[in-house]
């Protein structure tokens, strides 16, 4: 009897001690760093720089160091504006691919000091860590590997002697850094000392990266390394600013060469989604530029994101457990414009407005399971405390519970917040949220993955007093830190705007609202300008904006769009690499899904010039053309360097303009070649040199301004 005794309270000891253990973590996990960066969730990359002064997204490598001269640099002007915005740091991009530092460096003479700037004794990085301090930002620095200005670049030389020389200057004087940046572009053409050739890397082995990376561990510990492959932190593989829909925080990299993975030969379309089960903990950053380029370009002025537009990306990143990276460009003046300002303030308000109230705060919760009932350790008051770490804990064989809140009264939300205890791994594979209304459950979103953060915007308000989540798989037993529903103000619907082959002109809003309103001149639109009933041509370029407004006067955000001249009576001309007419006929048709695209299957066949002329029916005036890349992900075909040639008769052909499309992959966006002053021409020819993959070029849309 005594034994039996003495088995069954050891038993309960047994349980007992079960009920008050934790969760086994499962598969890869976080490292203190990764979770201090996945907490910073927002920061800004910053793009001032040689190319803000000549205009271009990538220098070439030969700019006189005297043309960076800004009147009126403000560090403190724009870490502020990012720190209105809810950013919590910023990256500063201290060498560009053009090879100009920033700072005072040793390593090279093209540098600040050579510039007017301050007569040479500037030092712009050290602003940004001024500005930072004061500011309580953290600050991340980037310096790129590629360097077109370099002569050594491409000999082991130039690893050695001058970027890892770089990054020991910055990392010994410009601390604390939260994050060191390295980017994927690497080799091709390029200034290279005099040289102007095109120096080619092995970009698995030629920067030696676990070196580097063991120089910035010792020297900046607290950094977290951003790489197209980690270690710390990924790539998420687009420009666009949004990681999949369904995310692991995980991830395996493969190479697309059969190499070691590494910055500039990762599987990307893998990134986005990253692995289940990955072999290593590496989160993405969705970086993504405020205005369609990096750096600031005046022909881009009116066309920064728009606050809403931002409050999208946000969910697509932040709100699928991604950080959001989001670019700014101080223009020449070295200050972010009024309007960039503007924005970020409002889009940090409304990010503001939405999360302050967690509507389950106070709710009664019962749940289907906690772990050990032990409600003091595992119990769901966890759900809605501040910390990203304390979490409700089912049993070991539970792993679908359903939980329900009760809110005691009728709320309404469009947003719902889900998080797991990541120290514990990533673990939730499914989960569904339903609403309680007219007496029945309503599902009213699901999702495929939890992690970090998860937040549901809804494409409608809902009013219920009570929700049920159910989590639909997981592999083990569940550690949720986080449930919350919130309210997003609701705003108005801003106008779309489109034209189609016969130069109409329509404006349409996704809800119904009271009047639209447009300018075509550029001028802020307002309630007395034209109001908008029915489509209109417009045939010659113009910058058109418009904003909706509802019965109480209340305004939508403005939407631009700029037209180039109608290709109402534009014809492709055959004589020319192709004569496919019809295929031709999607470089010019309006449509940015169609491609016109002569790449062949046939391996044998190797890319050689190519070109499509177009007439454009008369004579005209020509200021700029342009070319949109195909939108569809796919790099083949797409033009990198270009000859625009126009002509009178179609005979006589003189050229009007040739250079580099940069970053023309990773940032597919319209693409704007001015001219120094107008021509006239009625035949146009866009030749292709060179292409970024493929054997043929690929054209969504040409068009001219
Ligand atoms: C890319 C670069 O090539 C772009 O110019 C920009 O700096 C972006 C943040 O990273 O790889």
């Amino acid at each position: 009897m005594k034994k039996i005794i003495s088995i069954a309270l050891l038993l309960i000891n047994v349980i007992a001690a079960m009920a008050q253990s934790a969760p086994k973590p499962y598969g890869v996990l976080p490292s203190q760093l990764q979770l201090n960066w996945q907490e910073t969730e927002m920061y800004c990359i910053v793009h001032f720089s040689m190319a803000t002064y000549t205009d271009k997204e990538w220098g070439f490598g030969d700019e006189d160091p005297k043309i960076f001269n800004p009147s009126n640099f403000s560090a403190l002007q724009i870490v502020s504006a990012a720190k209105a915005g809810g950013f919590k740091g910023i990256v500063v991009v201290a060498k560009h691919h053009d090879g100009f530092c920033l700072w005072p460096t040793k390593t090279t003479t093209h540098n600040i000091s050579q510039s007017l700037w301050k007569n040479g004794k500037g030092d712009v990085v050290k602003e940004y860590q001024e500005a930072c301090k004061q500011l309580g930002m953290k600050m991340g620095i980037y310096c790129s590997p590629w360097d077109r200005n370099n002569a050594l670049y491409g000999t082991p030389a130039y690893v050695t002697d001058v970027y890892r020389k770089q990054l020991q200057e910055l990392y010994a004087n410009y601390g604390p850094l939260f994050m060191s940046w390295h980017d994927g572009a690497n080799g091709g053409d390029g200034y290279y000392g005099g040289t102007r050739e095109v120096r080619k890397i092995d970009r698995s082995t030629y920067y030696g990266w676990n070196t580097t990376w063991g120089i910035t561990r010792a020297m900046q510990p607290g950094a977290a390394i951003f790489g197209d492959a980690g270690p710390d932190v990924r790539w998420v593989g687009n420009e666009e600013g949004h990681a999949g829909e369904t995310y692991w925080e995980t991830f395996t990299p493969h190479s697309t060469d059969g190499k070691t993975p590494s910055n500039g030969n990762v599987k990307y379309e893998e990134s986005t989604e990253g692995t289940r089960d990955g072999k290593y903990w590496i989160p993405a950053e969705c970086d993504v530029p405020s205005r369609p380029g990096w750096f600031y370009h005046k022909s881009q002025d009116g066309q920064t994101k728009s606050a809403y537009n931002l409050i999208d990306l946000y969910y697509k990143s932040v709100g699928h457990g991604a950080c959001l990276d989001l670019g700014l460009s101080p223009d020449k003046d070295g200050q972010l414009t009024t309007e960039d300002v503007q924005i970020l303030k409002q889009f940090g308000a409304i990010i503001k407005q939405t999360f302050t109230v967690n509507l389950l705060k106070g709710a009664t919760f019962k749940a289907s399971n906690v772990r050990g009932k032990n409600a003091a350790k595992f119990g769901t008051s966890f759900l809605t405390d501040n910390s990203r770490y304390s979490y409700w804990a089912t049993d070991d064989d539970v792993t679908k519970p359903e939980l329900i809140a009760d809110m005691h009264a009728a709320k309404t939300f469009n947003v719902i917040r889900l998080r797991e205890n990541i120290k514990l791994g990533q673990r939730i594979e499914g989960a569904a949220i339903d609403a309680w209304q007219n007496n029945a459950w309503n599902e009213v979103a699901k999702v495929t993955s939890i992690g970090a953060n998860r937040l549901i915007r809804l494409p409608q308000n809902i009013t219920a007093s009570k929700v049920r989540l159910r989590i639909t798989a997981s592999p083990v037993a569940v550690t949720l830190s986080d449930f919350g529903l919130f309210m997003e103000p609701v705003h108005l619907s801003a106008p779309a705007v489109s034209r189609n082959l016969n130069g109409e002109v329509s404006i349409s809003t996704e809800t119904p609202v009271s009047s639209i309103h447009y300018t075509l001149d550029g001028a802020e639109p307002s309630i007395k300008s034209a109001i908008y009933k029915l489509p209109f041509v417009q045939n010659n370029s113009a910058t058109l904006k418009a904003v909706s407004f509802d019965a109480a006067g209340k305004h939508s955000e403005v939407k631009t769009a700029i037209f180039g001249v109608s290709k109402t009576n534009w014809t492709v001309l055959t004589d020319q690499s192709d004569n496919n007419l019809n295929r031709m006929k999607h470089a010019i048709d309006e449509d940015s899904r169609t491609v016109y695209n002569t790449c062949s299957k046939n391996d044998s066949v190797v890319f050689k010039a190519q070109e499509i002329a177009i007439d454009l029916g008369k004579l005209q005036p020509i200021k700029a053309f342009t070319y949109l890349p195909r939108q569809d992900k796919n790099a083949e075909g797409i033009v990198d360097s270009y000859i625009y040639e126009i002509s009178t008769d179609g005979k006589h052909w003189a050229q009007a303009a040739e250079g580099e499309f940069s970053n023309i992959v990773s940032n597919p966006i319209e693409q704007t070649v001015k001219l120094n002053a107008p021509v006239n021409a009625r035949y146009v020819k866009f030749i292709a040199r060179h292409v970024i993959k493929g054997n043929g070029f690929a054209i969504a849309e040409l068009g001219i301004l």
